[in-house]
């Protein structure tokens, strides 16, 4: 192993706090600690020649102009992206590069772009003892027109290394432990990590009480009272009584499949429902669903109820389907494309706006990773699309206080610009799984202490599902997002005679399950009658993913303190903070307060945005004391090698009557929020500023902002 760390001043973890934002712009805020760069600007190795243009990193000394970058292009620098803090990725010359410094002041320091700093720290250090070990690794490259080039001279590295794909700016290889840091010395690759392993999300429920959920279903339908679906407990009732059940909407899926992958003779809660399908699994050739998992998502989003006379139907039940099939036969598991985008633009194409995904990395454990990144990439490059990703099923209590942990999240649901949703409770009283948490065999090691221990899983409207994957992100922002019924959700099962019975078959159409993979595609169908209420009665017509994002946390409900009441920590109180917190996000989806959505909100979804410096304003008056407003935006990609994710970073402020301002001051998340009450009646000003935005579109950053004032 090449040894680089003597030349980097790594800072402990605990010192990235006593960084004040005045030292901006002197520290690179890594994954592999913060670096002085002032400190190694000096003394440059370089992998290749000198004479061969490669990766460095250029710190300012001031927030990133458009015109320093203009700068930089005009001297013929190739720049590639951001890392905070105010430091540009570019490519040149070692030469060139130095000249450049010396004649431009407003540069603080350049810096090779070093191996150690684009290497996963989910790897397991190399040692004599595995450095020949082969891993199955995922690269990110600078430019897809260069991924087969770099393949090719990964494979040079040792007969050891495969290469399976290279394909836009990814590449998935078996690279010997001990090389990781010679690929990711290699010019044009940003970050290499090992490989996902992808799983869906519902939650792995214990084959004896399977059985006996089915074993105790009538099947017939007397026994259902209404809230088996989720549905009733989101109040669709509330928004389809309003004759919105989200005709005219097209929801995509990626998923096992969909039923018999055949439009023509399908499950006849699809009939009609589904306007394209398109196989994606390695190997495979269809999209019908062998498994049954995206047959129960699709019904949850927008099955038509058919079999059951209406009883069980998807929150959206008039919206159309797109169906992209992952399932590997040869796998027998999900295997998901090694471009991601390649799924939203597919699914764009049919006509999908919103696209759901039930699925996500096992272990990424709150990481702003490879998946997280291509998903941002592609959003922020199509704007107008929301997309949502399954937390995971990683909530556990682990450290036995009675809480579940933090920082579980799965990647892709980590990204910045979707919509990432946990699960809450169903309330079902019979059917499905009817027990105790304490009855599961894996509550000795996961949830082995009270409140949790004896709670049961569908009792509590405003309790978490106790698996939902917890926030923060590895860089501390808010995940997940929004939470919504994920425990005994009855829904269709796919007529493939092998398929699983999740939690339960209740009879030949019909299964029970639970996971976040449940609560997200209930949130997409809320999503698209949101976008439906979005687009006929509120007028916008074509409302980005950012508006859709915005318009769902500002009409969700917080569920503080959670099903325990305020008992304290101590105690297991599972929310801890009204919201937004890392447990509910910002609360459960909720259908009613989405149905009353008119005048008394206002909906601006900026599309020209605000560039560095600059600020827009929204005067309002106050009569009743509340204030409520969401600012979403669509950020640019970060980097997988950043201890912040956060590129281009806006600030919401609140000016009283009295010329006071409020702010949450937030320089981490690409959403903000001001909800109060009490506020002494008068006329406010909402002002979003545009505090940072080092690679806007044309400098610029689009949000949008919903605010609802009384
Ligand atoms: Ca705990
Ligand atoms: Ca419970
Ligand atoms: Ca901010």
């Amino acid at each position: 192993m090449i040894q680089f760390s003597k030349r980097v001043a790594v800072m402990t973890t605990a010192s990235v706090l006593a960084v004040s934002f005045a030292s901006a712009g002197t520290v690179l805020k890594l994954n592999i600690g913060n670096i002085k760069t002032a400190e190694i600007s000096s003394g440059h190795v370089i992998m290749g020649s000198q004479s061969e243009a490669t990766e460095f990193i250029v710190q300012y000394v001031n927030a990133i102009t458009e015109s320093d970058k203009k700068a930089l292009q005009t001297a013929g620098f190739e720049i590639f992206g951001y890392l905070p803090e105010d430091a540009l990725v570019v490519r040149g010359t070692l030469a060139k590069i130095t000249a450049y410094k010396n004649k431009h002041k407003e540069i603080h320091a350049v810096v090779d772009y070093d191996p150690t700093y684009k290497a996963s720290t989910h790897f397991q250090p190399a040692s004599i003892f595995n450095k020949s070990s082969l891993e199955r690794v995922l690269i990110k490259t600078f430019k897809a027109s260069e991924s087969e080039k770099i393949a090719t001279k990964m494979e040079a590295l040792s007969p050891q290394v495969i290469v399976e794909v290279a394909e836009g700016k990814s590449i998935v290889a078996f690279v010997p432990r001990g090389l990781v840091y010679a690929v990711a010395g290699l010019t044009g690759v940003e970050h290499i990590q090992p490989m996902p392993e992808i799983q869906s999300f519902h939650f792995t429920m214990d084959q004896d009480l399977i059985s006996e959920a089915i074993e105790g279903s009538t099947g017939d339908y007397t026994d259902l009272v209404g809230n088996e679906s989720g549905t009733q407990l989101m109040n669709f009732d509330a928004v389809w009584s309003l004759g919105y059940t989200g005709r005219g909407q097209t929801v995509s899926m990626a998923d096992t499949g969909l039923d018999s992958g055949d439009i023509n003779n399908i499950h006849q809660d699809f009939k009609g429902g589904v306007v394209s399908g398109y196989p994606f699994g390695l190997w495979s050739k269809s999209w019908a669903d062998p498994m049954g998992h995206g047959t129960h998502v699709a019904g949850s989003v927008m099955g038509r109820g058919t079999a059951s006379k209406g009883l069980l139907k998807g929150g959206a039940y008039e919206a159309q389907m797109v169906a992209q099939g992952m399932w590997s036969p040869m796998l027998k598991n999900l295997s998901v494309p090694s471009k991601l985008g390649d799924l939203f633009a597919k699914a764009q194409a049919d006509g999908a706006r919103i696209h759901t995904n039930s699925w996500g990395g096992a272990k990424t454990f709150g990481a702003y990773d490879n998946f997280a990144v291509q998903v941002d990439e592609w959003l922020f490059a199509n704007p107008d699309m929301l997309v949502l990703f399954a937390a995971g099923n990683s909530g556990s209590d682990k450290n036995r206080d009675g809480r579940i942990d933090e920082n579980s999240m799965a990647s892709p649901g980590t990204a910045k610009n979707v919509l990432t949703v946990g699960a809450s409770e169903n309330v079902t009283k019979s059917g499905g799984i009817q027990v105790p948490i304490s009855k599961l065999r894996a509550a000795q090691d996961e949830w082995s202490q009270e409140p949790i221990y004896s709670s049961y899983v569908s009792d509590n409207k405003d309790g978490l599902a106790m698996f939902s994957s917890r926030g923060p992100t590895a860089d501390g922002r808010i995940k997940p997002d929004i939470v919504a019924p994920g425990t005994n959700i009855l829904s269709v099962i796919s007529q493939d005679p092998n398929s699983s019975p999740l939690w339960g078959r209740y009879n030949q159409d019909y299964a029970w399950s639970g996971g976040t993979s449940m609560s997200t595609p209930l949130t997409a169908g809320a999503a698209a009658i949101a976008r439906q209420i979005l687009v006929e009665k509120i007028g916008i017509q074509n409302p980005s993913g950012a508006m859709m994002k915005a318009v769902m946390l500002h009409t969700a409900v917080d569920m503080y303190p959670g099903q325990f009441g305020e008992v304290g920590a101590a105690r297991g109180q599972e929310i801890l903070t009204r919201r937004p917190n890392a447990d509910e996000g910002y609360g459960r989806v909720d259908m009613g307060n989405i149905a009353q959505l008119g005048s008394a909100t206002k909906f601006i979804d900026h599309r020209e945005g605000v560039v560095q410096g600059a600020e827009v304003s929204y005067e309002f008056n106050v009569t009743e004391g509340h204030l409520y407003a969401n600012l979403a935006w669509t950020d640019a990609p970060g980097s997988s090698n950043a201890a912040k994710a956060l590129v281009n970073d806006l600030d919401l402020v609140l000016t009283l009557p009295n010329g006071q301002t409020l702010s949450s001051n937030d320089h981490t998340n690409n959403l903000e929020v001001i909800e109060k009450s009490g506020l002494p009646a008068g006329t406010y000003k909402l002002t979003v500023k545009g505090f940072k935005v080092p690679q806007g579109k044309a400098g610029a950053q689009p949000f949008a902002l919903v605010y609802t004032a009384k």
